[in-house]
């Protein structure tokens, strides 16, 4: 992992480029929506104001820039994509000059962008109607895209909605703030209170579990913020469905069975002042195996595990 104060002294690299980078490795961007918008966008402030003059280094410095923010959290597939996105279209377009290339570039990042916003938009049209029955829904840290499914759903019918803290950073009191200010009836617990919470009725019968999620597996998996696993535990235990938000943008193809590296994070986060030789582990996110999972809730609908890749793979064949 890269130490944010390094990144901001890297002489080399563009002011939009590093600051966003910096925002990232601080969590001041959070959430896969946010980090993969952010570094498009980083990206494309870049090439405006770009003065490199050949379609070679140009090319090769816009795709290094997007690859290089799309690693600074190692499991952010949906900003991944966008760069698998714009290299499949750039393949089979012939560049004449500079200007065409900045033209076209900032053509392909924008359709990205609208195709996460388009995602969006359908996960919460598809997903209303499997959730007309709950009332009581759980969700965890600060996922943007089940935030504004939950605010919709709350249109339609009166829920109240179960949220974490998310230790060790709170990202669960963005969800809550945001649920509140849009009217909607919230409660929070705290993270180890989540399997009693979700197995036990007797304080307030969740229904539902909606978490988001960083990234997804070809073979229906997910990685989501750490204490997902233990929630998606707690609602297999309890017989309760837990549905993954998400666009299937956040496919991380790749079909090696190799175990997902987990992003680990720095120790200050738990503790800043933790006793000298005191060793913390910190990682940023739980895998959730697919048994475990009811459906992804996705642009496409809802999406059983075992058939995720295909329905993915057949919409976007660029993402292999
Ligand atoms: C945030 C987190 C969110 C997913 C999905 O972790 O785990 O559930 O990123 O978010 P962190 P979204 O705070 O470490 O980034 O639905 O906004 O893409």
């Amino acid at each position: 992992m890269l130490d944010p104060s390094q990144v901001l002294q890297h002489a080399s690299f563009p002011q939009s480029i590093k600051e966003t980078a910096y925002k990232l490795l601080k969590i001041e961007i959070q959430g896969a929506t946010n980090v993969a918008i952010q570094s498009i966008k980083a990206v494309l402030d870049w090439l405006k104001f770009s003065k490199l003059n050949t379609v070679s280094d140009i090319t090769e410095t816009a795709l290094f820039y997007l690859e290089f923010l799309s690693n600074v959290r190692p499991n952010e597939p949906l900003a991944k994509n966008a760069l698998k996105f714009i290299k499949y279209h750039l393949n089979t377009t012939s560049i004449q000059n500079v200007t065409q290339f900045k033209q076209i570039f900032t053509k392909l990042a924008k359709e990205y962008l609208d195709l996460i916003q388009y995602s969006k938009q359908q996960i919460i049209e598809k997903s209303l109607k499997h959730l007309q029955k709950a009332n009581i829904i759980f969700t965890h840290c600060h996922s943007s895209t089940t935030e504004s499914l939950i605010v919709n759903l709350n249109k339609h019918h009166d829920i109240k909605v179960v949220a974490t803290e998310t230790r060790p950073l709170y990202q669960g009191r963005i969800t809550a703030k945001n649920l509140l200010k849009q009217g909607v009836d919230t409660i929070m617990i705290v993270d180890s209170a989540c399997p009693r919470f979700i197995t036990d009725d007797s304080v307030l019968p969740v229904d539902v579990v909606l978490i988001g999620a960083d990234e997804i597996t070809v073979y229906g998996d997910a990685i989501n913020k750490v204490g997902s696993f233990g929630i998606a535990l707690a609602s297999y235990y309890a017989g309760k469905p837990i549905y993954v938000v998400t666009p299937s943008l956040k496919m991380f193809y790749k079909t090696l069975v190799t175990p997902p590296v987990i992003e680990q994070r720095d120790a200050k986060e738990v503790w800043p002042d933790a006793p000298k030789n005191l060793k913390i582990i910190n990682p940023a996110f739980d895998f959730i195996p697919r048994t475990l999972i009811s459906g992804f809730l996705t642009e496409f609908g809802l999406i059983k595990p075992d058939e995720l890749e295909q329905k993915v793979t057949a919409e976007y064949p660029w993402i292999k």
